[in-house]
Parts: structure tokens; C-alpha cells; sequence
């Protein structure tokens, strides 16, 4: 185990030593206890919850990605009143380094916890929280269980001054180990809130930062554990298509913006799919979207606020989306021309960061525009 910083130091022997005075007493009462406590996986990627400030106690001198999945645990020994917990060093990085290729060995590593481990209660990511929505919102498509997967992260780091980790990665796994949690989709647990992978956005770098928007919490972690008041509809888990299992890459897609005199992005290589940002495109923009899909590219538009809740186009309908209304002032031959394109896909309620997530999973099971509008109707 490499070296604790003084105060970390401080604070695991102290934890250590709460572990021992805690520990089960060997008598019948605490055997039953400690078989009876559900398995927990904590996956640690790094991240803020895994930093350090260089100056411990200080604001100052902070570093992303340091202490192990092992010491994260051995600091928070009341973990182990909750959960027998096991701990695996995934990654150990800042959460900006996380790449797709990662979010897929993550899926991978998660189906496959539960494929062999009917024991496991739950599992537990530790996270970076610049990418954490993303990384959350691939796992909520791509893990294929409906046993609860908690991404959790921290604002502050653990040798900094009052670090929310520890009480973070406590409500985490209080929230994976509890069978009411299951059939819930992969959810984040940041300062005892229980939010949606699907809704959940990073407002500011400061506790209390992370929010489910007008969607709101799924429930809180109170006292008495993880309380659910609401559950998502749509699809996740084990209703998911996406198995990942044998998918060895993602196709690479890209993110737009549309603004006033915007001419559209340019590509020396195509990408398979597009997401734009709009809330309506300008002529100019349509035309260079529409070129884009004549060489191919897989265009969706996502509202830049995340919260699109119009109507979604039906599955053979013209295309005559908001963002492609300037098709629909064009003369009979530009709309059956139009008309002969494959159809520019809408996104609903999903930012446009995560319409790009399931962009690239649905790009590995159909180039269909039908079926991809028919994925961004029911995920
Ligand atoms: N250092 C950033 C990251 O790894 C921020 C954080 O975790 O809060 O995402």
C-alpha cells in the first residue's frame, strides 16, 4: 500500500481502530450477522474521492486520482456494519482521463461481477465527478442486471478539509446492499440524493452540486438507509438491448452546436453518428446537417438544455421535426429530396452529452433511422 499523507494516516488508524472496537463479537448472534450481511463490490476509478490535498487540512496543492480503493474503504470503517465489502482498483485517475473504451471494460466488468456472483447485493463505482453522469448513464444502458450499481463521487478531497467522500461512499453503499434499490437503473448517490444515471447532471464543483433537474431524487438516504419515492419507466437493466458482452469498440460519434450564424461542423474523417445541440436549426445549418447525412452520418438533435419533451416524430413520418421545420417551407422537390434522406432522429429529455451515449450504443446494433428514432423513443 503506498504511504497515507499524515492526516489520512491519522484518520485510517482511527478507523482501523473503530473497525476492531466495532468488530463482531464471536458469539452466535454476530456469526449470523457477519453471513447475513449483503456482498458489496466498490470498483474504484479515482477521481476526487480518491484525491488528496497536498497540504492536508489546507484548501491548497489537490490531486485527483491517488489513494487506493484499499484505503478509500479503510477509512469509513462503519462500511463494514452495512456490507461485507470488497474493493477493486478499476482505474485511478481524474475522471476527465475516462474514455469510452473504459466505460466498456467498466459494463464488462460489471456484467460479469454479477454473472458469477448471484451472492453480490450490489456494486459501487467511484468516480471522478467531472464524467461521472456519463460514465453513470453508459452503465444504466449497458449493465444488463437490475441488481443496484451506485456511481458515487466526491466534491471535496479526502485529506482536505471536511471530505464528503467518506459520507458519500457510506450512503452509496448502504443504498447498493439494499434490496429496495433493485429494479431502480443505475443511480447516483451524492450527498444522501438518490438520482435517476439517466437524469443527473454535475451543476458546480461544490456539495450539493449534483441534481436530477425537474426529474428530480428517486428517494434519500436517511437514517434508516436508501427511502424511494419514484422509478424510472423507460428502458434499463436487464430490459436493456445493449449487451455489451461481445461489442469490442463503440462507433465514434460526435457533438455539434447549433448558434445563431453557425454553418455547421466539419469533418476531415466522417464520424458514424452526430449529435447536435439545438433548439431549431438556421437555413444555413440545415443545409450543412443535411450534407452530413447524405455522406451517411447519423444526425440526432438534443435541446442544449437536456429538457426536450416535445413529441417524437412518428417511426415512417416525414421528417418535419422543430430542428428540420426549414424542410417544411421548401419547395415539393427539396422536400421530397428531404423525404428521400435518412431521417434526422430526436432526442427526449436526455442532454446532449448523454444523447450521444446512446447514440453509440445504438449505433452498434442498428444504422436503421426508424429503429434508432424507435431506441430514442424507449431509453
Ligand atoms: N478531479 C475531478 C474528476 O476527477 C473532479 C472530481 O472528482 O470532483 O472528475
Amino acid at each position: 500500500m503506498p504511504p497515507l499523507p499524515a492526516l489520512m494516516r491519522r484518520r485510517w488508524l482511527l478507523g482501523a481502530a473503530l473497525v476492531v472496537l466495532s468488530a463482531p463479537r464471536a458469539d452466535a448472534q454476530s456469526a449470523t450477522d457477519t453471513t447475513t450481511r449483503p456482498a458489496v463490490l466498490i470498483l474504484a476509478t479515482g477521481g476526487t474521492i480518491a484525491g488528496v490535498q497536498d497540504a492536508p487540512g489546507t484548501l491548497g496543492g489537490y490531486r485527483a486520482g491517488t489513494l487506493t480503493a484499499e484505503q478509500i474503504v479503510a477509512s469509513v470503517p462503519e462500511l463494514s456494519r452495512h456490507a461485507r465489502v470488497e474493493a477493486e482498483q478499476f482505474a485511478n485517475v481524474a475522471s476527465t482521463m475516462i474514455t469510452p473504451a473504459q466505460w466498456l471494460a467498466l459494463a464488462k466488468r460489471i456484467n460479469r461481477a454479477f454473472d458469477e456472483r448471484p451472492d453480490l447485493a450490489g456494486i459501487v463505482v467511484t468516480h471522478g465527478t467531472d464524467r461521472l453522469e456519463e460514465t453513470a448513464f453508459f452503465l444504466y444502458l449497458a449493465v444488463t442486471h437490475d441488481k443496484p450499481v451506485i456511481v458515487v463521487g466526491a466534491q471535496r478531497p479526502a485529506t482536505g478539509i471536511s471530505p464528503d467522500g467518506p459520507i458519500n461512499l457510506l450512503a452509496a453503499v448502504r443504498t447498493a446492499a439494499a434490496p429496495q434499490s433493485v429494479g431502480k437503473g443505475v443511480t447516483v448517490v451524492m450527498d444522501d440524493r438518490i438520482i435517476s444515471a439517466r437524469e443527473v447532471r454535475k451543476l458546480y464543483q461544490r456539495t450539493g452540486g449534483f441534481s436530477g433537474g425537474d426529474m428530480g431524487l428517486l428517494g434519500v438516504v436517511s437514517s434508516n438507509g436508501p427511502t424511494y419515492f419514484f422509478a424510472p419507466v423507460r428502458r434499463f437493466g436487464a430490459r436493456s438491448e445493449f449487451d455489451v458482452r461481445r461489442v469490442d469498440s463503440l462507433p465514434r460519434v460526435e457533438l455539434a452546436f447549433s448558434y445563431p450564424g453557425g454553418t455547421g461542423p466539419r469533418f476531415d474523417t466522417m464520424p458514424a453518428g452526430l449529435v447536435v445541440a439545438t433548439t431549431g436549426f438556421a437555413p444555413s445549418e440545415a443545409a450543412a446537417f443535411r450534407r452530413l447525412r447524405e455522406q451517411g452520418v447519423q444526425v440526432v438533435t438534443a435541446f442544449p438544455s437536456g429538457d426536450n419533451v416535445s413529441a417524437l416524430p412518428r417511426a415512417a413520418a416525414p421528417d418535419t421535426t422543430p430542428a428540420n421545420a426549414t424542410a417544411a417551407a421548401r419547395p415539393d422537390s427539396a422536400r421530397a429530396a428531404e423525404r428521400a434522406l435518412p431521417r434526422q432522429v430526436v432526442s427526449q429529455h436526455l442532454t446532449p452529452q448523454k444523447a450521444r451515449i446512446l447514440l453509440m450504443l445504438a449505433l452498434t446494433r442498428t444504422r436503421d433511422p426508424n429503429e434508432l428514432q424507435r431506441i430514442f423513443a424507449e431509453y
